[in-house]
């Protein structure tokens, strides 16, 4: 433990990762105040819950007076920085901290940090699943919705504490980072994304960079090598480099054909090829790579990682496939709520696909979402709020078909595929035009895949 005792903690949010935090900060013996604006029954049952554990909560406010008095104020992800108590803590000179920032102080075991923009919860559970078939105790929580994982709070309280803990950690928690230092961090990709909480891409790098923030000699990088921009992230902070990707000029693990490759100390390990993967396409055989080289940078053995790429199951609305019927595959990638997602699920299948576009516009450039060589697009239907947009910009690129709902554009789908072609959701924007979130929408579609309504 690296902590003493808590003190005063003030958390804003009471959302999975404020409750997490708080249970952890009244475990260590803090003075717990949390608050939401949130008034409906669920917010009131999880407040009853830890007001039960000896936690004040408040709801419907935020009482910034009794926020900038505590020792310690965290702050969940979701709240916004122009959020208006933000606004007054920072009027108030008050610095707060995220979650995982406050979660890290409490754990005995070191940590390995998945970030990226695309394919961090698959990593992060891949890496857990080669440790763990490997024989290494792991708790995997962070930024994993869906229940595949726990906020970090909750890793922190695990007793006993695992071998090794994995964390999946998102730019909004590590813009509110102070001390937090992976002993291996991993960053799987960059592109563009969350244009609707950051006024450039640049500044969304720059919360993702935090990553290297509290780096040191001792510190492991495991690095996506094809895109300059991740090692331009890592710039010059300490620690040591290895690298995941299509070349082979490095220590790490690469793509030979359709071979994974770990290389450490210069030695060529073969860990099997794409097709003995469960999971779809080429951007996951590159997760898998990601994987094995940061479970193997921590004792995994090369048999146990063989073992563990094979065996790893897809993951609910990563790239899923869900059923094929009448020779149509239905797949479903509803995680990939922005393009660079959507460009690698429609470049990652081998055979002609309709792709449902569509949600939430968070205000990315459509016009890259085709990727540059993949199967043919038969027709691309752009449906809900972000559905005119799409629209505009793939037309005279490849058929297109206006749809209103998610339920309308699975039937335009369903009118426009022939058999041996694969029905696609990657709708390149978030869902929340319609859906509580990407795994409601994921589940919807499903259902209306199976016919089930
Ligand atoms: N709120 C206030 N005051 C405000 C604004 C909001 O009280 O002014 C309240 C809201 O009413 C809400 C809470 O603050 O109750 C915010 O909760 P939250 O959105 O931070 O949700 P959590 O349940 O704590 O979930 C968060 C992550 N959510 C986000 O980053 C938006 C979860 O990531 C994560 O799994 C969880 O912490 C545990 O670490 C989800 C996600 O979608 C999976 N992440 C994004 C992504 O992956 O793209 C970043």
């Amino acid at each position: 433990m690296k902590e003493k005792g808590a003190g005063q903690v003030a958390i804003v949010g009471l959302g999975a990762s404020g409750r997490a935090a708080a249970r952890l900060a009244l475990e260590h013996g803090g003075e717990v105040y949390v608050s939401d604006l949130r008034v409906d029954p669920q917010a009131a049952a999880a407040g009853a819950e830890l007001e039960a554990l000896g936690a004040h909560v408040e709801l419907g406010a935020h009482d910034e007076h009794r926020i900038a008095s505590a020792d310690t104020v965290v702050v969940s992800p979701g709240i916004p920085p122009d959020a208006p108590v933000l606004r007054a803590l920072v009027g108030r000179n008050v610095r707060w901290i995220s979650e995982p920032e406050f979660a890290f102080r409490f754990l005995s075991r070191p940590l390995i940090a998945v970030t990226g923009t695309n394919g961090k919860t698959t990593t992060a559970a891949l890496t857990a699943h080669l440790l763990e078939e490997a024989g290494i105790a792991v708790g995997l929580g962070g930024n994993i919705g869906g229940g595949f994982g726990p906020p970090a709070s909750e890793l922190a309280l695990m007793d006993p504490p695992p071998d090794w803990f994995v964390l999946e950690v998102s730019s909004f928690q590590l813009a509110d980072i102070d001390t937090f230092a992976p002993a291996v961090g991993v960053v799987t990709n960059l592109a563009p994304d969350h244009l609707d909480r950051y006024p450039t891409v640049e500044a969304y790098y720059a919360d993702k960079a935090r990553l290297f923030d509290n780096a040191t000699a001792e510190s492991r990088w495991v690095l996506f090598r094809d895109d300059p921009e991740v090692g331009a992230l890592a710039g010059d902070a300490a620690g040591v480099r290895y690298w995941f990707g299509e070349a082979d000029d490095f220590e790490g693990g690469y793509l030979d054909g359709d071979d994974l490759v770990l290389r450490l100390g210069g030695t060529a390990t073969p860990l099997g090829s794409v097709s003995d993967l469960a999971l779809l396409g080429r951007h996951n055989a590159l997760n898998g790579l990601a994987a094995a080289v940061a479970a193997r940078l921590v004792g995994a053995e090369p048999a146990a990682l063989r073992r563990g790429l094979a065996s790893f199951s897809p993951m609910s609305h990563r790239l899923e496939p869900l059923l094929e019927r009448g020779g149509i595959l239905w797949v479903n990638d509803s995680k990939a709520t922005n393009v660079a997602a959507a460009r690698s699920a429609l470049a990652s299948l081998d055979r002609p696909v309709v792709v449902l576009l569509g949600g939430w516009d968070k205000g990315e450039d459509f016009g890259d979402l085709l990727p540059a060589s993949g199967p043919p697009v038969r027709a691309a239907i752009a449906y809900g709020a972000a559905g005119e947009r799409i629209a505009g910009a793939l037309e005279g690129a490849v058929r297109v078909v206006r749809a209103e709902a998610l339920e309308d554009a699975v039937m335009a789908a369903r009118a426009e595929a022939r058999p041996g072609d694969a029905v696609l959701l990657a709708p390149a924007c978030s869902s929340f035009d319609a859906f509580s979130g990407y795994e409601e929408r994921g589940r919807r579609f499903a259902a209306l895949a199976r016919g089930e309504d």
